[in-house]
């Protein structure tokens, strides 16, 4: 159970550590009896991971006290509660968040120093938990904290994946995947809950049985159950006085082995069937938007959503004694169609378990859940196949055939009756051999459907969700996505936050938009370079990571042209890979001129199943070789793919960046969340009219933005006419060269023909419209370069990058979910 209030509950605000010298003398003496007795070792024979465990409990001690209060107050209150559900959970290191929102970082780094342990390196023993493949999974952390921070009683339910997203490396420029093994030594986070544990069910059949009142009654029967058990992570919000719950799902089977089957010798055996139900939260699905790995996933979805709701639904009972009032009480969001099962199994919960009845448990399941949308991509919008499901979920495909009925008699009253119209409304997609629209499935099932930009939202309407709006007309609305800047600016960016705390005073601290107030100080030459001197710190730090890591020099007096997210065609890694081609001829050409020295860094994982992806990562490293060890164009053009990019890699790359590329064909970005980071940073902006660009654009100033490329619109036209690219390439001489050299194996001699194939695609079929794009995205590279010969002119138009994304934060989002999906009070800090 949640911990409701007892007796022992420690008081209010109860904080064990002043922000002083005695509380750090405080902290020095618990840190010191954590290693002791909970590690069980003397600071002789201690590492720097047995201290960095004794400082994460030592600290965890401090965020306990607020995070029982926050239950507690949620509970006697009665407030409502949200419950974000999320397959991704991409949380990042937890300590410095921990000590930073606690106010605790300066005392914490006194004690250790007291104790002669470095705080710095102590952090880099924490791993990175990985339970998620990107910004999804990003943002859902983003929101707990945010919702943490502003007061709002929140769970975010997961999965506790034994293994998060695979670690990268890479071999001859190609991608390998190594396992993540994030749990191997301990996680000093979490609370495990044996007692908070759930039935969970697969196959089997519904049969009809009688209740008290002599009603028959669907009841499902399982062919085989395990059990979900809790592990909570507490959540601290900014200034520490609130924290939410992340509580994660691990698979337990019901029996531990066949003790027959292992006295007879069959060891293995005798462990068969714990091993295949545990599978279940064993692995992070590995690819976002790539259709592999079916039944294993869509248990996956099961098997916390199920865990999730029966959580939900005891706690409300516990409290409240009334499934009916749920809709007061409880709000569920589902983050992505992952999820999206929890219509059809709340429907069960309140119709078969708690006897509610079928209209008024749609009701109530309708007011209850809401559903964000992340992309558009035809690829990455779910469905399953019916038989699989009817086999998995027989209960709940009868209970989806059952709306569905009801949801297509809708779309006929709302006269969009003919047989295209219910076709593609239906839940059941009957056009690739019958498959449950997960989307469909969430957006009937929710009172509130969103979209994570103004741009994304709109095409939401018109495109994939046409034709439900119309028969749900209201139904979706906007919440622009944000980010914390506790974690991206405070925590990742200490020195520029102290700039800025100078300038505008500690309030800024708590209320990103008091950002603006920078816009004064932007012509201000002192100012600037203060700026640019924690740029250059920054830069600097990331150089010599690099240097480390990929084994090449960068020099921090560079231009660094940073791109960092997913490898996905559609974000288009390949046009940057072509312009540094296009730069490498250049500079070659005119050796002579005064060329503007650039690293240009990549990092990205690309899915294990995305050929594609992987091969441009493998084309980003043989140019990278070719043009690294060129003497032609030393010291004038990098190029850098530093492996593994995760929360921690963007935390040192996004404070170094001069230069952010937001570079998606318009139209298929849904927000983005590292275009906010890195312009929040002071990084200026190279973009296409994609995602949330529009927006920062807009608040930034367009004067403060480099804009090519084509619209939307102009995308679907161009579309509309075909996708050869012939035209695009004979137009411009600059590409058909840098084509040229790629595809006869100027960066592969030993393999010539390796790029043949990606050369040839792209100018038989462009999708990406990469080859149409290329000459207007060269133009506003020039226009980059120009600018930062002009110092004064480059840092006015950073400090105007920083002074105008306040409002990107995700505390201004999660409030607007708050008021507008949630129905829920969001105190503030
Ligand atoms: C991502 C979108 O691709 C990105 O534009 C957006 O900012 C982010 O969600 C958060 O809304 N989608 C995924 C995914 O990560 O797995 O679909």
């Amino acid at each position: 159970d949640m911990a409701i209030a007892s007796a022992e509950t420690p008081p209010v605000s109860w904080r064990p550590f002043a922000e002083d010298a005695a509380g750090a003398d405080a902290l020095r003496r618990r840190i010191m009896d954590k290693l002791l007795h909970n590690v069980g070792k003397p600071p002789t024979a201690a590492s720097e991971r047995d201290w960095f465990v004794a400082t994460a409990l030592a600290v965890r001690d401090a965020v306990v006290g607020p995070w029982l209060d926050s239950t507690r107050r949620a509970a006697e209150t009665g407030a409502k509660q949200v419950h974000y559900l999320s397959l991704e959970f991409l949380t990042g290191r937890l300590l410095s968040d921990a000590m930073g929102n606690l106010g605790l970082t300066g005392a914490v780094q006194e004690a250790l120093a007291a104790v002669g342990v470095d705080a710095e390196r102590l952090q880099e023993q924490e791993p990175d938990p990985a339970l998620g493949n990107g910004g999804l999974g990003r943002l859902a952390a983003c929101f707990m904290e945010s919702m943490a921070t502003l007061g709002i009683p929140a769970v975010g339910y997961g999965i506790r994946y034994e293994h998060g997203l695979f670690r990268q490396a890479f071999e001859d420029g190609e991608q390998i995947e190594l396992p993540d093994d994030w749990l191997a030594l301990g996680n000093p986070w979490e609370f495990a809950r044996p007692e908070v544990a759930y039935t969970v069910g697969f196959g089997g059949e519904v049969r009809i049985s009688e209740d008290a009142e002599g009603r028959a009654r669907r009841v499902w029967e399982p062919a085989e159950t395990l059990s979900a058990v809790a592990y909570d992570m507490p959540v601290i919000g900014g200034g520490g006085r609130h924290a939410a719950t992340l509580r994660l799902w691990s698979a337990r089977a019901g029996s531990p082995l066949h003790l027959e089957e292992f006295n007879r010798g069959d060891h293995v055996g005798a462990l068969r069937d714990r091993v295949r139900l545990e599978a279940i939260s064993r692995v992070l699905y590995p690819g976002d938007e790539s259709p592999e790995g079916r039944e294993l996933r869509l248990r996956q979805q099961f098997f916390f959503v199920t865990a999730s709701l029966q959580d939900m639904l005891h706690r409300h009972l516990g409290l409240f004694g009334d499934a009916r009032t749920l809709p007061d009480k409880a709000a569920v969001q589902l983050n992505d169609t992952h999820p999206a099962l929890a219509v059809a199994e709340l429907m069960r919960l309140l119709v078969d378990v708690h006897g509610m009845g079928w209209d008024e448990a749609w009701r109530t399941t309708v007011a209850t859940v809401s559903y964000t949308n992340h992309t558009l991509m035809p690829e990455a919008l779910e469905t399953w196949p019916v038989p699989l499901m009817e086999r998995l979920l027989p209960r709940h495909m009868e209970i989806i055939y059952r709306l569905n009925a009801t949801h297509l008699e809708q779309v006929r009253e709302r006269g969009l009756g003919d047989d295209a119209a219910l076709a593609a409304a239906s839940l059941i997609d009957e056009g690739h051999g019958r498959r449950v629209r997960m989307g469909h499935l969430a957006f009937v099932g929710s009172h509130a459907v969103n979209g994570v930009s103004a741009l994304h939202t709109g095409l939401l309407g018109k495109t994939v969700f046409g034709d439900l709006d119309a028969v749900y007309p209201g139904r979706i609305s906007n919440k622009t996505n944000g980010v914390t800047f506790r974690r991206w600016l405070h925590r990742a960016n200490p020195g520029l936050t102290r700039l800025l705390v100078d300038a505008l005073g500690p309030h800024v601290l708590r209320d990103g938009e008091a950002l603006a107030g920078l816009a004064k100080h932007a012509d201000d030459r002192g100012f600037q370079a203060a700026f640019a001197a924690q740029r250059r710190a920054r830069k600097e730090a990331l150089a010599r990571f690099i240097a480390d890591r990929a084994g090449v020099a960068v020099d921090p007096e560079a231009l660094l042209d940073v791109q960092v997210k997913r490898i996905h065609e559609y974000k288009r890694q390949l046009l940057n890979i072509l312009h540094a081609v296009a730069t490498w001829h250049a500079v070659r050409d005119e050796p002579g001129r005064d060329w503007v020295p650039r690293v240009k860094l990549l990092a990205g994982k690309a899915a294990p199943g995305y050929r594609m992806a992987k091969h441009i990562i493998r084309l980003a490293h043989d140019v990278a070789r070719t043009v690294n060890a060129d003497p032609a164009v030393a010291g004038r053009l990098k190029l850098v793919f530093p492996p593994n990019y995760g929360v921690s890699l963007a935390e040192l790359i996004i404070p170094a960046a001069d230069l952010s590329e937001q570079i998606s064909t318009a139209g298929m970005e849904a927000s983005g969340t590292g275009n906010m980071k890195l312009a929040l940073n002071g990084a200026l902006t190279i973009g296409t009219l994609d995602g949330a660009n529009v927006e920062i654009r807009q608040r930034v100033g367009a004067e403060n933005f480099f804009l090519f490329g084509l619209t939307t619109e102009e995308v679907e036209a161009r579309r509309a006419r075909g996708l050869a690219a012939h035209d695009a390439v004979s137009a411009s001489p600059t590409l058909a060269r840098v084509l040229e050299d790629v595809g006869s194996g100027a960066f592969s001699p030993g393999d010539p023909h390796r790029y043949r194939g990606l050369v040839d695609a792209l100018v038989e079929r462009d999708p990406f419209m990469v080859a149409v794009d290329f000459d207007g995205y060269c133009a506003q590279q020039e226009a980059v370069d120009a600018l930062w010969r002009d110092p004064a002119r480059w840092w006015r138009m950073a400090v105007m990058n920083t002074a105008g994304v306040g409002w990107f934060s995700s505390d201004r989002t999660v409030a607007e979910y708050a008021a507008g999906i949630w129905r829920v009070p969001a105190g503030g800090a």
